[in-house]
């Protein structure tokens, strides 16, 4: 239990505290050690009349129950009067509680100028009349704790209550300015929207409702707000039925009207632009005037460059934490059976990261719901079914945050005419909205069917080229099972394209039946390079092109067949049931590669174990030093078991310094080392003596022994590499 909050030793003045919120408040505060000056003017909620009885039996109550308080009377217009009171009696003001309200209701047509002048003064007027006076001593003192009453009727307005509803936006106004005025001295302002019962709502409100309207329900929220220990300034709180909120006014990313500096705006240009203007799906709130300032000469800096204007219009704005970065990795198929998988499924794991692709579903997220590729192809219908993801580059420029609000800004790059149809290429680029750093950029060419013939061009300087493997064997393969659900958990991320989802839809488009994602395919064959050449560290990553070459269909099994080229590699996904490829012209680019030994994987095909890696590793020895391995000049065939059943073959021909998955391309190999996966990598490291091995039965050999007394040395020289 955290300790009681306290006033003691603290002065507060609640206007309009007879009855209602104000006596709410006045009990609360008094019950926790506060002297407190109780004003009220008795009229009643009209604004007749005045009496003193109502804040004579608020203090009674108070000094009952053993509080210290007293009674003011005056109106919140001469709010000096009731600073005094506090100074005169208790030597000291610490909170102005501006509460003091009259309501009477008639529509605008009727107000008269006297009615609007009523309203505005006790509430606009009165607030400000009453804060002044203490402001001097909050100044002196370095502390004061302000609130300011508005109103729902203020926020969201309400029918025949014009001058009521502006004087209480307007002490929305007042308040933000206080809270700057106020900041450095720790006099912090802040408003309460309460809603309570009153006689007004009694007659309108089912009874069980309006009783839980109770102002007792609402006085601890402002009793914390006026806190010394809370920090809150220049907020707007919202409270009601035991509940409260925070307000804020947002404004949307807004539409630029011309093209340039020295274009005009015409009527036109706002009308054909308008939908932009109220759109306000990635609608935002300003800290300060300053922040709106900031942007504005973000905006002039824009139209001096820019021929055109519509390059930073595309705007998405998203907010995630820990549940979408895992949600992602277990789109992807991360699974808590792979060991380096856990860092991306588990928000407590050592190292808790996110999948380095992540931020690629913004791409297809921002192409679909925003206006961008109308903006291309103006006169084309963007229907969903003729859209294709046809290639992909994503480059990460910063460790990504585990939680973070980002903005990815859309930029056509090139329309390109294909004939048939038409590739739009757009570039994509994710910002830290809290710092405006750069997380990372990436570019998505989406295929149009049926788009294409407009006599365009056909290539572009901007696309970022896909390039193809090795001619030689895969130097590793994982292979991997989609399930049947992985498009149905997938799109969860984002992307709902009914293409995915809905047989009617795949079958318009002429599929079978709905095909998974591409980008889905694509985290899949992400992790299985990371696990096998970053030793699964995403930091590693540095970006990643594709090509989508065939659907895939939710529960076929995905091989990624890898190659590598100092720090790129290459990769090809194919579908292990038809061995067509899925994904091609595809690589990843890593910052380092670690070959280190990565943990058992029981997620990939048997084709894949352990030792894989060790053998890559010698295999690049072997090419840096092809003098010192032709120096063995054998031909050797290791055949790895694991349980004592082969799982694979290397041969390392030492005779032309190559190393290769399988058997000798030619020949008979000089000697055949069977042992075991586990036993392979003991050995590798150092861990265990071959001869040793070899005596214990842990290592076979056929053909010619001595000949493996010369894999010593290359082995020793192999180890601090490994
Ligand atoms: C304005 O205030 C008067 C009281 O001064 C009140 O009678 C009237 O209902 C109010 N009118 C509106 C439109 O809020
Ligand atoms: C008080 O509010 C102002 C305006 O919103 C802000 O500039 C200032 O930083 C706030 N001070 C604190 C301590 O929150
Ligand atoms: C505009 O041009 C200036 C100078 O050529 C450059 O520094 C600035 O980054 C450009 N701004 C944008 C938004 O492209
Ligand atoms: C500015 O925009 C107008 C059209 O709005 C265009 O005619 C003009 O060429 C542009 N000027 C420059 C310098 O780009
Ligand atoms: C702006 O949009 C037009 C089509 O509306 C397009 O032709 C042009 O290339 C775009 N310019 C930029 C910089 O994105
Ligand atoms: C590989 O090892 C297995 C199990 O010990 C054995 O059956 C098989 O013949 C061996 N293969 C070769 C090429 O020696
Ligand atoms: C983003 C957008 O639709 N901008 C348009 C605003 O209006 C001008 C002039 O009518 C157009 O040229 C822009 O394309």
């Amino acid at each position: 239990m955290p300790e009681q909050l306290r006033y003691d030793g603290r002065v507060v003045v609640v206007t309009g505290a007879g009855a209602g919120l104000g006596r709410a408040y006045a009990l609360l505060f008094a019950s926790r050690g506060a002297s407190v000056v109780v004003n009220d003017l008795g009229s009643n909620r009209h604004g007749d009349g005045s009496s003193t009885a109502s804040a004579d039996a608020v203090v009674q109550e108070i000094r009952q129950s053993g509080g210290k308080a007293i009674a003011n009377y005056d109106s919140v217009l001469d709010g000096a009067k009731i600073i005094k009171t506090a100074i005169e009696t208790f030597g000291r003001i610490d909170v102005v509680v501006n509460n003091a309200g009259i309501l009477r209701d008639v529509s605008f047509m009727k107000m008269t100028e006297a009615q609007w002048d009523t309203i505005h003064n006790v509430h606009l007027k009165g607030s400000m009349k009453t804060t002044q006076a203490a402001w001097p001593y909050f100044i002196k003192q370095k502390y004061g704790r302000i609130i300011l009453t508005s109103s729902n009727s203020g926020l969201y307005g309400n029918f025949g209550q014009t001058n009521y509803s502006s004087a209480k936006l307007g002490l929305v106004g007042l308040a933000n300015t206080l809270a700057i005025e106020g900041a450095k001295k720790n006099i912090y302002t802040n408003v309460i929207v309460p809603t309570a019962g009153s006689r007004l709502t009694e007659d309108l409100l089912p009874p069980d409702f309006h009783d839980q309207l109770k102002p007792e329900l609402i006085a601890p929220v402002v009793f914390w707000l006026c806190h010394e220990n809370c920090i809150e300034n220049g907020s707007i709180i919202e409270t009601a039925l035991g509940w409260a909120g925070k307000c804020h006014l947002v404004r949307s990313s807004g539409c630029v009207l011309r093209q340039n500096l020295s274009a005009s705006v015409t009527p036109e240009n706002v009308q054909e632009n308008w939908s932009k203007v109220i759109d306000m799906t990635s609608a935002k709130r300003f800290d300060s005037i300053q922040d709106v300032t900031g942007e504005f000469f973000g905006l002039i800096e824009n139209l001096k460059n820019e021929t055109s204007s519509n390059k930073t219009d595309h705007v998405l704005r998203s907010n995630y934490n820990y549940r979408d970065v895992i949600l992602y990795a277990l789109g992807v198929g991360a699974t808590v059976q792979e060991p380096s998988n856990i860092r991306y499924l588990y928000e407590n794991a050592d190292g808790f990261a996110v999948l380095p692709t992540f931020y690629i579903s913004y791409a297809p997220m921002g192409c679909m719901s925003s206006s961008i590729l109308q903006d291309a192809l103006p006169n084309t219908q963007i229907d969903p079914t003729r859209i294709l993801h046809g290639e992909q580059y994503l480059e990460v420029c910063k460790q990504l945050p585990t939680e973070a609000t980002v903005e990815t800004r859309f930029k056509i790059q090139d329309i390109l005419d294909k004939g048939k149809g038409a590739v739009v290429i757009i570039q994509h680029d994710t910002y830290n909205v809290a710092n405006e750093e750069k997380l990372s950029t990436g570019q998505i060419s989406i295929y149009i069917i049926g788009a294409g013939g407009f006599q365009g061009k056909r290539t572009s300087t901007h696309a970022t080229s896909t390039v193809d493997p090795p001619g030689r064997k895969p130097d590793v393969t994982v292979i991997q099972q989609t399930n049947v659900d992985q498009a149905a958990l997938y799109r969860l991320n984002g992307d709902y394209n009914p293409l995915h989802m809905d047989a009617n839809v795949a079958a318009m488009a002429g599929f079978k039946r709905p095909i998974l994602h591409g980008l889905c395919s694509l985290g899949f064959s992400t992790r299985h390079v990371l696990q096998t050449y970053a030793a699964g560290d995403p930091y590693l990553f540095k970006a990643i092109k594709v090509r989508f070459a065939k659907p895939v269909l939710p529960g076929q099994t995905l091989r990624t067949d890898m190659w590598r080229n100092g720090n790129r590699i290459h990769f090809q996904t194919s579908l292990v049931e038809t061995n067509i490829p899925v994904i091609t012209g595809a690589y990843i680019d890593l910052l380092d590669v670690k070959t280190e030994i990565p943990r058992a994987n029981p997620c990939s095909g048997k084709e894949n174990v352990q030792s894989d890696a060790i053998f890559t590793t010698i295999g690049e020895q072997v090419k840096l030093n092809p003098d010192q391995a032709k120096k063995v000049n054998a031909v050797f065939l290791y055949n790895i078991t694991v349980g004592g059943k082969p799982v694979s073959e290397w041969t390392l021909d030492l005779k032309n310094a190559e190393v290769h998955k399988g058997k000798p391309k030619s020949g008979k190999a000089d000697a055949t080392l069977t042992v075991e996966d586990t036993d392979m990598i003991e050995i590798a490291l150092g861990k265990l003596n071959p001869q040793l091995a070899f005596m214990r039965g842990k290592l076979k050999i056929t053909g010619n022994i001595m000949l493996t007394q010369k894999l010593k040395t290359l082995m020793e020289t192999n180890k601090a590499k490994l």
